[in-house]
């Protein structure tokens, strides 16, 4: 049994749809970020750095980061179809994507929600904000761009993790208003996404609503 510990709108959404879409047997622990249950002291045994999300594996132990938390899943679980094996031709853009998402985009997207992490300038926060923004509106339509000429997937005709952490993350849009008007590949993408069952039921569990422009 896998347990994954998650919370409302935190990157434990991308690990989650990995899960359902797996088949695999899990539990779910709500650690509420709103009542700052992730910096008490029993989640801090499970993940001393106090953060969203981690997942206790059959043997006992744990790891988080929601990448590889999703590629673990897609390893163990081939026949779900999350990732090309290693010797695909297509694994090699399925990792770029997958780590592009996670190391490039997501920490802009951080910087944007804890600009106090960047700077200790009271008036310096604001500045960092729009530079975050501006970095992933980039990064956006890089992606738009790709997804114009090779998608609607980040692989093709084929969904894999890296789709399901690049929906997750195109639904964070505080950070980069009308994402889904300005980058309609973009779009296309998470509706295709979003329709999925297994994801489907995870949006839901997680209030993540339709993909709307
Ligand atoms: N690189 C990590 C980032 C994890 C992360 O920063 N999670 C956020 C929620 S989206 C969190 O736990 N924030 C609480 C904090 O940093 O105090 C991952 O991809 O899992």
């Amino acid at each position: 049994m896998y347990t994954l510990y998650w919370s409302h709108n935190s990157a434990s959404i991308a690990a989650h749809y990995c899960l359902e879409e797996s088949g695999a047997k899990y539990d779910a622990v709500l650690i509420d970020m709103s009542k700052e249950q992730h910096k008490q002291a029993d989640y801090l045994k499970i993940n001393p750095a106090g953060k969203l999300p981690a997942l206790k594996l059959p043997d006992g132990s744990v790891i988080s980061e929601c990448a590889a938390i999703s590629l673990l899943i897609a390893d163990r679980f081939p026949q779900a179809g999350l990732s090309p094996a290693a010797d695909d031709p297509k694994r090699g853009a399925f990792l770029m994507w997958l780590f592009h998402l996670n190391n490039t985009l997501q920490p802009a997207m951080l910087r944007f929600y804890y600009p106090d992490r960047i700077t200790t300038e009271a008036n310096g926060l604001a500045g960092v904000q729009a530079s975050a923004q501006a970095e992933i509106e980039k990064l956006w339509a890089r992606i738009d761009a790709h997804l114009a000429k090779n998608g609607p997937f980040l692989l093709g005709e084929r969904f894999s993790a890296a789709d399901a952490l690049c929906f997750m993350l195109s639904t964070w849009q505080d950070c980069c208003p009308d994402t889904y008007k300005r980058f309609p590949h973009l779009k296309r993408l998470a509706e295709k996404v979003r329709a999925r069952p297994a994801i489907a039921r995870v949006a839901e569990f997680n209030h993540v609503g339709p993909v709307a422009a």
